[in-house]
């Protein structure tokens, strides 16, 4: 094994407030809070899976995790853990191949497909949980080792509306361009569809200084755990018909504007587009608002007075304005992120020490992994790689001719729906993404993935998209691996090695330079993490996401680093840049310097009520899986505790189907069809349905949402779709001719 970075390091404690325990100093594998943890190697303890992990004192999660971080090291010793790979034969079984065999075979035919089709005949998709390193080196492997535009990423699906909008006002996207502990200072939190008491349980700790002032404002149409903290005083809680959000935010626009709450002198200094916000929002008195969201006008003018009484305009301690993925997963996603940022605008929120807006990252390297060029239209350093500077710029680190680089590719839902269609991608290799489960409408999904010539999957688990490929290759996983990861903060953090992986497994930074080489690939292909961060910073050296100034040995003396966070000049008594905790303090990076509002309009759901689907199913998660579930499913505690999804259903439409409790209800929507138990709760709308998303087969809540995706920013419209319910018993005569897989596990689909 080799020597084990230790947090009891002195410099590192101080940076850290480390746990003071023997072990190795790291952060959480699954979302963008990046909760600090030790790991002490222990391979003697029964029932730790050869690692402890411990919960290490950080400024975001405080000492804490939550349940699937206590529980994380489990997935390191899955008993189904990939320890070689497996090449499908002829008769359909996948069976175990030496490396040399498995790499010749995905290059020989990598590059019969592209001599016949074309470079973009091959396709990559990747993820947002890849460290910095890995989601950098993926897209240069992409376009200078397989010439491909066609590379987009799971993130597609998480940040990519939030992104939209912030780049379109503010210049840049950074979820939070402020530090998370900033959230304590201030009166009042307006939480827009996020449930952080379930999905970032340490980050509610944040919010309870705000609860304490009566501040907490939750927009959910479920009474979520989160809507929950606004009980009792706390604040309030506005449960809207889902997909009406940019009314809800029209609304309090309207009432700011038309009872002299906004803060006039910070727009005219700061901001253009007031004249058209003022315009539109005119439309929207409250009474009219409710009409169209459901929420009491009464409330809405309470929540708009909240805010701004908090807002430092008027004496406040300052307000936020956060979004997550209730309102962003939707089909005008980007719209009503503009509408959340012109709200904080009206309010004087941006660039003020102690208010903000920003949107909670989700993915552990969702912020990195949208910077560093895995996105079809971005090069490193968040660069656009229709720019010609920046194509120029990247094309000299790389050591290739500029022309060589290929231009944008289609965003995921496009690609995967052109997969194996004449013309289309006939190969696709997956990095960091199970998405036959987690992309929408995934039995078309499964069709596409059907079709293709040759599907290559890199995993650590056999997921449900690795059990269809024709090569599996097995990766490390976070505790075997060197790198960096960024935080939902825009915080640089280290991910430490504290384990060996099985032998058989390899990093991804091995098989890309392997496959490189065996494609003929000129430039470097660096497999040592270090290495590859000091390519990747000279990649992002004046980019928007610049991380020219950092490098492992920095992070591992400092880890309150935030991106920018340029190189000064070289040697000769300049300091290094101290990273950038709060953006916009003095000016947007816009070329006037102003935040531009963007004006927008409610169009409502793609997929819409109608006679044969009167309700709406919303979709989501639950605190004790990740995701696709690829990882969690496969931790017993975590799978005793939820074993399977529930759809939640409101007392009032449970007793006019006639279904008790636990009792199957089938859910129908124009893509398809799925039985699960019913859980009554007064906490949903008796309207809406809410299904967590992280099972496959026939238990897979994607076999029923739409493709639709938001036209700026290609975010397919997860949250909101018009669906049916009857109870199950009623099919039971026709699933008996019909013979359907039905019952709730982790089944791939047939
Ligand atoms: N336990 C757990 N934690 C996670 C993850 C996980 O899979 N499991 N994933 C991580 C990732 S990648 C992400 S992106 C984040 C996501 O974190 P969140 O955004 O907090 O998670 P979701 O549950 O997808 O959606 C949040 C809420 O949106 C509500 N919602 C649905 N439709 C609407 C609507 O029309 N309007 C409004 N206002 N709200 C609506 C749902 O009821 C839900 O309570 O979580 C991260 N953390
Ligand atoms: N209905 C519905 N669907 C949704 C959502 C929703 O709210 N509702 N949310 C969407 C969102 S926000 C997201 S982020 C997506 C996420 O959904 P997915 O993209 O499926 O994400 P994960 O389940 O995290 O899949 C990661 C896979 O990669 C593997 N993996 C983890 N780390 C690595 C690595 O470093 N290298 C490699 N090669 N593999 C790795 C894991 O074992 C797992 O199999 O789901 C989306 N789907
Ligand atoms: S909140 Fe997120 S980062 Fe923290 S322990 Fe849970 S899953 Fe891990
Ligand atoms: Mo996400």
């Amino acid at each position: 094994m080799t020597p084990l970075p230790r947090d009891t390091d002195t410099a590192l404690t101080a940076a850290t407030g480390g746990a003071g325990t023997e072990g190795v100093a790291t952060h959480c594998p699954y979302c963008a809070l990046q909760c600090a943890q030790t790991l002490t190697p222990n391979p003697g303890l029964d029932g730790d899976n050869g690692v402890a992990v411990e919960g290490r004192a950080f400024p975001t999660n405080r000492g804490g995790l939550c349940q699937k971080g206590w529980t994380s090291a489990e997935v390191l010793a899955a008993p189904d853990r990939l320890t070689t790979p497996l090449v499908r034969t002829a008769d359909g079984d996948l069976v175990p191949v030496g490396w040399d065999e498995a790499l010749d075979l995905v290059a020989i035919q990598l590059r019969r497909i592209r001599d016949e089709d074309g470079a973009d005949a091959v396709a990559v998709f990747g993820g947002g949980g890849l460290t910095n390193e890995k989601a950098y080196q993926l897209g240069k492997f992409a376009r200078i080792a397989l010439g491909t535009a066609n590379i987009d990423y799971n993130g597609r699906f998480c940040m990519s509306s939030a992104a939209a909008a912030a780049n379109q006002t503010l210049g840049i996207d950074r979820g939070l361009p402020f530090p998370l502990t900033d959230l304590s200072g201030a009166d009042a939190v307006l939480l827009l569809g996020s449930n952080l008491a379930e999905t970032m349980p340490p980050s509610v700790a944040h919010l309870a200084d705000v609860r304490g002032r009566g501040g907490l404002v939750v927009v959910d149409p479920r009474r979520s755990a989160t809507a929950d903290l606004a009980a009792d005083g706390q604040g309030l809680h506005l449960q809207p018909v889902p997909g009406t959000d940019l009314v809800v935010l029209m609304a309090l626009q309207h009432i700011l504007l038309t009872e002299g709450l906004a803060d006039l002198d910070y727009l005219e200094a700061r901001t253009t587009g007031l004249e058209e916000i003022r315009r539109r929002s005119a439309l929207w008195w409250p009474e009219r608002a409710e009409q169209v969201c459901g929420v009491p006008a009464g409330v809405l003018r309470d929540a708009a007075r909240l805010l701004a009484a908090a807002s430092p305009a008027r004496g406040g301690r300052g307000a936020f304005v956060l979004t997550g993925r209730g309102v962003e997963q939707s089909r005008q996603g980007t719209a009503t992120v503009s509408a959340a940022i012109n709200l904080a605008l009206l309010l004087g929120l941006p660039g003020r020490v102690g208010s903000g807006y920003g949107a909670v990252t989700g993915q552990g390297n969702g912020q990195g992994g949208r910077e560093h060029g895995q996105k079809c239209d971005q090069l490193p350093g968040y660069r656009m790689i229709n720019d010609p500077d920046a194509r120029a710029h990247v094309a000299a680190v790389w050591g290739v001719p500029e022309s060589s680089l290929p231009g944008k590719g289609q965003p995921a839902v496009e690609l995967l729906a052109s997969l194996g269609t004449p013309g289309g991608p006939r190969a696709l290799l997956v990095h960091g993404s199970n998405l036959l489960v987690s992309a929408p409408n995934a039995q078309q999904v499964a069709e596409r993935l059907a079709a293709l010539d040759l599907l290559v999957v890199c995993d650590f688990v056999p997921s449900e998209t690795a059990m269809l490929a024709d090569v599996i290759l097995p990766v490390t996983q976070w505790a075997e691996e060197e790198g960096t990861m960024t935080s939902l903060e825009g915080r640089v953090i280290r991910r430490r090695k504290a384990i060996d992986p099985p032998s058989g497994v390899r990093s991804e930074l091995w098989v890309w330079s392997q496959l490189a080489a065996r494609l003929g690939s000129k430039g470097t292909w660096d497999t040592e993490p270090t290495l590859v961060f000091d390519e990747l910073a000279r990649a992002s050296r004046g980019g928007r996401a610049d991380y020219s100034g950092l490098s492992h040995a920095r992070l591992d003396t400092e880890e309150a680093l935030y991106w920018p966070c340029p190189a000064t000049g070289a040697g000769g008594g300049v300091a290094p840049h101290p990273g950038t905790p709060r953006l916009f303090a003095d000016s947007f990076p816009t070329h006037d310097g102003c935040a531009h509002m963007v004006a927008v309009d409610h169009v409502g759901p793609a997929d819409d009520l109608r006679p044969d689907a009167p309700l709406y199913l919303v979709t989501g998660r639950v605190l004790q899986h990740y995701q696709s579930g690829a990882q969690t499913r496969r931790v017993a505690t975590l799978a005793t505790a939820v074993p399977g999804p529930t759809a939640e259903v409101h007392p009032l439409l449970a007793a006019r189907l006639g279904v008790v409790d636990g009792e199957r209800v089938r859910l129908t929507t124009s893509r398809g069809s799925v039985a699960v138990p019913a859980r009554i709760t007064y906490s949903i709308r008796p309207d809406t349905i809410f299904m967590p998303f992280h099972w496959s087969g026939a238990a897979s809540v994607n076999r029923l949402t739409t493709d639709a995706t938001d036209p700026v920013s290609g975010m397919p419209e997860f949250k909101v779709c018009a669906v049916d319910i009857t109870p199950a018993r009623r099919h039971l005569a026709r699933r008996e001719t019909h013979p359907e897989p039905d019952h709730v596990g982790t089944e791939t689909p047939a």
